[in-house]
């Protein structure tokens, strides 16, 4: 599959196409947004988010209404350096060996010195994110009509705000196609994020989704932070240790996938689609979700390898968008993330995401640099 073409592309395209060429920037094995967005539509009530099992912090219940409850404390972190920021855990500096050696994009490159920085312990959620729009009236990428002029040939569906929805196909015919299970929807973005009739009322500690770069990046800013490199997020990942031996297996604590992708998701990590944050435990320097649950943005172009020379920054989504350089990378796999189809929820795996496109199973956190 093809992932270097972005969704730009795609819907110039038109037809079924582009939703192809989309989905394929979204994550070649993982494609998926929120599978419980999908339930969502499909069921009354919230069957599909299930209570974290024992053994997690916080307070979860069921049945109808009973969503608005669902939430897991974070316990406090130890060691690290003293008064971190609020939600935010310190990572020491190091020297990272980027890389893995399951799929061909991570072939390990050279070390890279990574300084100390404090990250968000979790993924930004709906709560933060909505707190960040009512300061600032900003509005989502997925909620403006797309530059027509930027997409001659496409599908009028494709020429009205929207984003990318992952839904459980009925069956599946003929060989594994994403087109099967993804689809564009017009009226989708954070605040619907499987479309008209979805909503994230009593989701506030569900992580915020369908959020392009650009709106990564306006949140960052707003909150006097930035969102992570590549390097930075992996080196966290790896909780801060260059010694560290890859783990190829798939994590039990992350939200991932299990079962037959993308038809039937046991959930026996407690979690069909997303989850609210924090509900798995952190990794050694106290931060979660890390693997699983969204995928997150980094703040580093697009390479198809570790190549040697540090990588591009992304400054400005919407003018480099215009110009050479079109995807990002993005880090963790989400509760997409199976055995049988995208074994991409370890710290060295990544995957580009086309920077104006929005999808529900993906997200982002931040970090502050310490000068
Ligand atoms: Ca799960």
């Amino acid at each position: 599959m093809n992932t270097s073409t972005g969704s730009t592309e795609a819907r110039r395209r038109g037809g079924r196409r582009p939703v192809v060429l989309a989905a394929s920037a979204l994550g070649a094995a993982a494609l998926g947004a929120a599978v419980w967005w999908a339930g969502w539509i499909s069921i009354p009530g919230d069957e599909a988010l299930r209570p974290v099992g024992t053994g997690r912090t916080g307070s979860s219940t069921t049945g109808q209404g009973a969503i608005a409850r669902i939430a897991c404390a974070l316990p406090p972190v130890t060691g690290g350096r003293p008064n971190p920021p609020e939600g935010m855990a310190w990572v020491p500096g190091g020297k990272l060996a980027p890389g893995d050696s399951v799929y061909p994009e991570e072939r390990p490159g050279k070390p890279v010195q990574v300084a100390g920085f404090w990250m968000d312990r979790t993924e930004v959620t709906n709560d933060q994110f909505a707190r960040f729009v009512a300061a600032t009236g900003y509005v989502t990428v997925a909620e403006r009509v797309p530059d027509a002029s930027r997409l001659a040939g496409a599908p009028a569906e494709m020429l009205q705000p929207g984003a990318v929805v992952f839904v459980v196909p009925r069956k599946l015919q003929g060989p594994p196609d994403p087109l099967q299970w993804w689809r564009y929807v017009p009226g989708a973005n954070w605040r619907h994020p499987g479309g008209p009739g979805t909503h994230i009322e009593g989701r506030g500690s569900l992580p915020v989704v369908a959020v392009a770069l650009e709106d990564a990046q306006a949140y960052a800013r707003w909150a006097g932070r930035q969102l992570p490199t590549e390097a930075q997020w992996e080196w966290a990942a790896r909780e801060a240790r260059a010694q560290a031996a890859p783990q190829h297996e798939q994590p039990r604590q992350a939200n991932t996938w299990q079962g037959r992708f993308p038809m039937e998701d046991a959930a026996s990590d407690g979690f069909a689609g997303v989850a609210p944050v924090g509900c798995y435990a952190g990794n050694a320097l106290g931060l979660h979700d890390l693997i699983g649950n969204v995928w997150e943005w980094t703040r580093d172009a697009w390479r198809p390898g570790h190549e040697d020379a540090p990588p591009p920054a992304l400054q400005e989504a919407r003018a480099l968008a215009a110009g050479p350089v079109a995807q990002g990378v993005i880090k963790g796999g989400s509760f997409l993330c199976s055995p049988d189809w995208c074994m991409r929820y370890r710290a060295g795996a990544r995957q580009p995401q086309d920077l104006d496109l929005a999808t529900s199973h993906l997200g982002f956190r931040t970090v502050l640099e310490v000068r």
